[in-house]
């Protein structure tokens, strides 16, 4: 499989390779995998610069779970998104067609456009496997429907079971810090769509993404013995960046943490519209602030990881390692202080691009050995 596919693509080379391997009669061995269905793991975290992952290159955020599937299957580099917010780039994903088509351009599902037509997970829940979505895959509102713990958006039918994971968000007692439109710091922690660093008291499972991590390790124990497609939404890196305190020391000082470029008279060339919604000037960010959003956002990416790693170990222990089709990848990228933009919806190469890794279970091993 080429490298440079984008995603739309994987998906269909997804399918095509279980119909490969349900029509191969090529060989003995072939066809012993021939009935076998795989199951197939889908891992999502919200607003997920590939920049700030390891195998992707960052030396300072270290993300050693999504490592591990990155080596072990195929890193993309060249993976696109649909659109550059959840909603659209969720719909678009989960049903296969483009924005326009699904009408979904906010924060809704694409049910009423797409009819009966099945989505990714119907399709497969239809074919006779469990079809379980763990917390976001379709839109929800963060922190406003975690904090909620509703169904945001989603798509009844895709699935066979659906769980949500509610959580405190911003509201998690720790130390909080309003970094945007705060530039006298007489605002408290306060919440919203907005950039804020909490670092949490207490462990993991605080929070949305710890209950979310849980609930899948359940889930791959309890359908170990039956195919199924299973969704886990990881809602960090999203604002708030929240996190438990043992996440944060890699990350701290603040002020070692380095940001881009700054370029006098960067934005001269950039149409008026190509300036982000988001900038270091209309969030009244300075530089601390800036770098301690990139210091909270590294952090909650590094938590978001350990999650990872928790339902990566809980399909090595239910020896799914060689059944399962594993994908990890976000919606959208994210601006970290380039071109003092911050956060997602721009068209540039950060926002439109995601990380995306994908590793094929029979492969694995074999591929293992390349580094
Ligand atoms: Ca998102």
């Amino acid at each position: 499989m080429k490298k440079n596919l984008c995603f739309a693509l994987t998906l269909l080379a997804l399918t095509c390779s279980l119909n490969t391997e349900t029509n191969s009669t090529a060989n003995a061995a072939e066809s012993k995998t021939a009935d076998q269905k795989y199951n197939v793991l889908f891992i999502i975290s919200d607003d997920l610069t590939s920049t700030a992952l390891s195998c992707y290159g960052n030396k300072v955020c270290s993300t050693p779970n999504i490592d591990r599937i990155a080596a072990r299957g195929t890193r993309f580099t060249r993976a696109y998104c649909q659109g550059t917010y959840c909603g659209p780039s969720r719909a678009s994903f989960m049903s296969g067609y483009y924005p326009h088509a699904t009408g979904v351009l906010g924060y809704k599902n694409p049910r009423p456009q797409i009819g009966d037509r099945a989505t990714w997970s119907q399709h497969f829940k239809n074919n006779g496997y469990y079809a379980a979505r763990v917390s976001k895959i379709f839109h929800m509102g963060v922190p406003g429907g975690i904090e909620d713990g509703g169904h945001g958006a989603d798509d009844e039918a895709s699935w066979t079971e659906r769980f949500n994971s509610g959580g405190p968000e911003w509201k998690a007692p720790g130390d909080g810090e309003t970094l945007e439109n705060n530039p006298d710091g007489k605002k408290p922690a306060v919440g919203g769509n907005t950039f804020v660093v909490v670092e949490a008291d207490g462990d993991d499972m605080v929070h949305s993404d710890g209950k979310t991590a849980a609930k899948a390790v359940e889930l791959i124990d309890k359908h170990k013995d039956e195919p199924f497609w299973l969704g886990v939404g990881f809602v960090r890196p999203h604002v708030p960046f929240v996190a438990p305190r043992s996440y944060y020391p890699p990350f701290k000082p603040y002020n070692k943490m380095l940001l881009p470029e700054k370029v006098e008279g960067d934005w001269d060339d950039i149409p008026k519209a190509g300036i982000n919604y988001k900038t270091s000037l209309n969030m009244k960010m300075d530089i601390r602030r800036q770098k301690k959003a990139v210091g909270g956002y590294y952090a909650s990416v590094a938590f978001m990881d350990a999650q990872v790693g928790k339902v990566l170990d809980a399909l090595n222990k239910a020896g799914l390692d060689d059944k399962t089709i594993v994908i990890f990848t976000s919606d959208h990228g994210y601006h970290l202080g380039e071109h003092d933009f911050w956060a997602k919806v721009s068209l540039q190469r950060r926002i439109i691009r995601r990380p995306t890794d994908h590793q094929r279970a029979r492969q694995a091993s074999q591929q293992s050995a390349t580094p």
